[in-house]
């Protein structure tokens, strides 16, 4: 075996089976181990955001890391925004990064760069490989280190001589922490505080989003008077019918400071304090009201849901909490094509279980509020804030979950970071609906110039917020990565369109030019 063999079996021997890849010449024995281990799927991603993106929705669906594969400092950096964004989201995440052989970097050829000094920007963990032997090992232990707590980001580096080199064995998978347990010191202070009579607002976030979590926040609630809040953009919220209903904090920060305006206790479930977006002159940061008290609940990295099942039991939270309804009388939209119709047709015709990945930015503060009542189905978000993860994340997502519908919610200016995912969503066979926002603006940015008062936009300022001249047509752009494509200009046109995507499967992409009123 060379070392490439030896890692690949190592990866496959901890559990990992998917490999987003944008090789070069140095992964060359890595890309021709893959190719010869049926237990490793590869899927070839025509940019390296794409890579790191697709990764992220792959994470956030199963808790496990997928591999990806990137060549040398430019390759990684590349995939760095998506990086980010899956930091953020706190999954799980193996980088292998190709580099020149141990000896030919005194040469200092063209693609010599510092690799690990790359990697370090957005990794919790790098190593870099030290001989054919330990390359394995260095793989094993990027992944235990992926699945501490929530997760992370792991990156190791595969000098190329290691790959070819005699290697001789694999090494053993090394366990991963994962959630750690919530003191019963805390789970006590929690308990107490939830009836020392206080306005409380559970602020909820990372995996005590899932169903369970929700469920025994609801408890809770009901039972403490509590009201439930979560974070702005959570990495994977379950939703719809069947499910306790939690309130997003407004993207605004005005509007998440009236959110917040009574609470006099907030506690923190999985998620970090809640502060605005950005800095704006004049403006609190903070967001919660002055002399709120903060309690933490669980970190992102601890069994929140375990925890707040312990307190909804300690404080004797016997009912079931409320959760939504089946809605039979959502009607068709009709008239002009608002993201408010949008999301009625989404509630009408998501099927069980679909997926949504949302990067819809302005259109989804429409979208978002009008699909509560849609089937069961989990909502993804932009961690982050680099745009460009959504198509990505969608194609990973898909890959995870092969059975589960995947609506794509996208604003056209983001397609435009990461447009070629299409390509591997055709390729890869996937279920995905691509809902594009066309309303040819950068439009947050319009919202945004207004408030950080920037003074009086000349036409050449808004030139740089504007997507026309050329109008982009997403249709094409679509058919011509193999997409089926068709363009809505009407609520009704909308509705049908994505009823008749919903029935099909395979990749299909509809432009919704979209009548959108901005905040
Ligand atoms: C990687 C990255 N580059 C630039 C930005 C700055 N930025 C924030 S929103 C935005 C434009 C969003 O436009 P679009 O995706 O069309 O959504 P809309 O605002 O029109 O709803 C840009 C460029 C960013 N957030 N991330």
């Amino acid at each position: 075996m060379n070392g490439a063999e030896s890692l690949l079996q190592t990866l496959v021997d901890a559990g990992v089976k998917v490999c987003f890849a944008n090789p070069g010449t140095s992964e060359m024995h890595l890309v021709s181990a893959i190719g010869r281990t049926e237990a490793m799927r590869p899927v070839l991603c025509l940019f390296e955001g794409v890579v790191s993106g697709a990764a992220d929705g792959y994470a956030r669906m199963t808790d496990k890391p997928a591999l990806t594969l990137l060549h040398l400092g430019s390759g990684f950096s590349n995939s760095m925004a998506n990086q980010h964004n899956a930091k953020r989201a706190h999954v799980p995440l193996v980088n292998m990064v190709g580099d020149h052989a141990t000896y030919h970097l005194k040469y200092d050829a063209p693609l010599t760069s510092d690799v690990p000094g790359h990697a370090n920007l957005v990794s919790d963990f790098v190593r870099v490989s030290e001989s054919a032997d330990d390359l394995a090992r260095a793989g094993a232990e990027a992944v235990q280190a992926s699945l501490r707590g929530a997760g992370r980001v792991a990156t190791f580096i595969a000098p190329a001589n290691h790959a070819w080199e005699e290697s001789s064995q694999a090494a053993s998978p090394l366990p991963g922490q994962g959630l750690e347990p919530v003191s019963t010191a805390t789970l006590k202070e929690i308990a107490e505080a939830l009836g020392n009579g206080k306005r409380t607002a559970l602020f909820l976030g990372g995996r005590a989003l899932r169903e369970a979590g929700l469920f025994a926040a609801g408890r809770i609630a009901a039972a403490a008077g509590a009201r439930l809040l979560c974070e702005v953009f959570p990495a994977r919220l379950q939703r719809g019918v069947g499910r306790v209903m939690v309130q997003r904090l407004p993207y605004f920060a005005e509007s998440a400071m009236e959110a917040l305006e009574e609470v006099e206790q907030l506690i923190l479930v999985g998620a970090a304090v809640p502060v605005s977006f950005f800095a704006y002159p004049g403006k609190p940061g903070w967001l919660a009201p002055e002399g709120c008290e903060v309690l933490t609940l669980a970190t992102v990295d601890q069994d929140g849901t375990a925890a707040l099942e312990a307190v909804a039991d300690r404080i004797g939270a016997a009912a079931p909490p409320d959760v939504v309804e089946a809605g039979t009388d959502i009607p068709a939209p009709s008239g002009s094509l608002t993201p408010v119709a949008i999301g009625q047709s989404l509630a009408r015709s998501l099927p069980d279980n679909a997926i949504v990945v949302d990067e819809a930015n302005t259109c989804g503060m429409g979208i978002f509020p009008a699909t509560g009542r849609a089937a069961p189905h989990d909502w993804l978000m932009l961690t982050g804030g680099a745009i460009g993860d959504g198509l990505p994340m969608a194609l990973g997502a898909s890959i995870a979950c092969p059975d589960r519908k995947v609506v794509a919610l996208q604003a056209d200016g983001s397609a435009m970071y990461t447009i070629q995912a299409l390509w591997s969503m055709v390729r890869e066979q996937t279920d995905v609906v691509v809902v594009i926002m066309n309303n040819r603006s950068y439009a947050i940015l319009n919202v945004e110039l207004a408030r950080v008062g920037a003074g009086q936009p000349t036409p050449k300022t808004l030139s740089m917020l504007d997507l026309s001249h050329p109008d982009l047509d997403f249709v094409s752009l679509a058919q011509g990565m193999g997409v089926k494509a068709g363009r809505a200009s009407t609520a009704e046109e909308f509705e049908a369109l994505f009823a008749e995507a919903i029935a099909a499967r395979g990749p299909c992409l509809i432009e919704a030019v979209v009548d959108q009123q901005l905040p």
